[in-house]
């Protein structure tokens, strides 16, 4: 079985970077999918999120980086692969998750979205919440990859 894991990666952290991990070993290729939307204001650009994912995945052998732009479902239909994953940290991730599975289900039948449950350690893990820490000069590294942290300090450059 494929299956895409789509998302923001706004950057990679380490809790991405667990399901990567955890769903690579549970399927034969992973499509790692990077949302290409230009109205939504990214800090790091597509090929610069796209660059990080391939650095910090290029020890597994069945993950792949891409990017998509429109509807996921489309995607999934040029990609001849209708398996998603999402991952869940807590109950607040629960409801939007729930609401895309059933959009992306109505639109397109085929459709089914897996989810992983979070490590406990990456919980509380967002990109958001490093972006905020690393804004502000506070300890970035066990939440990101070194590679992820050195572009982080690169965009932050000088604080606020
Ligand atoms: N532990 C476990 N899982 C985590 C962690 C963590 N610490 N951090 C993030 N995750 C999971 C998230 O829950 C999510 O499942 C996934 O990793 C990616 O997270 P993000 O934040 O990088 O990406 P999102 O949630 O912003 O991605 C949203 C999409 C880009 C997939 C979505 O907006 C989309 O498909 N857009 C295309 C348009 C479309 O088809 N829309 C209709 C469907 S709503």
């Amino acid at each position: 079985m494929n299956a895409i894991y789509p998302g923001s990666f706004d950057p990679v952290t380490y809790g991405h970077l667990d399901i990567i991990e955890r769903a690579a070993k549970k399927v034969d290729n992973l499509i790692v999918a990077v949302l290409n939307n230009p109205s939504k204001k990214n800090t790091f650009s597509l090929e610069e999120r796209i660059d990080l994912l391939k650095e910090v995945t290029k020890g597994f052998h069945n993950v792949t980086i891409d990017s998509f732009s429109g509807l996921l479902t489309d995607y999934a239909v040029e990609m001849n692969c209708t398996t998603m994953i999402r991952g869940l940290r807590a109950v607040s991730d629960f409801e939007y998750e729930m609401q895309m599975a059933l959009v992306n289900k109505k639109v397109n039948d085929d459709v089914e979205t897996m989810f992983m449950v979070s490590s406990s350690q990456y919980a509380y893990l967002s990109s958001s919440i490093v972006k905020e820490v690393a804004m502000f000069g506070g300890k970035i590294s066990c939440f990101v990859p070194e590679v992820v942290e050195l572009a982080l300090k690169n965009k932050f450059e000088g604080g606020l």
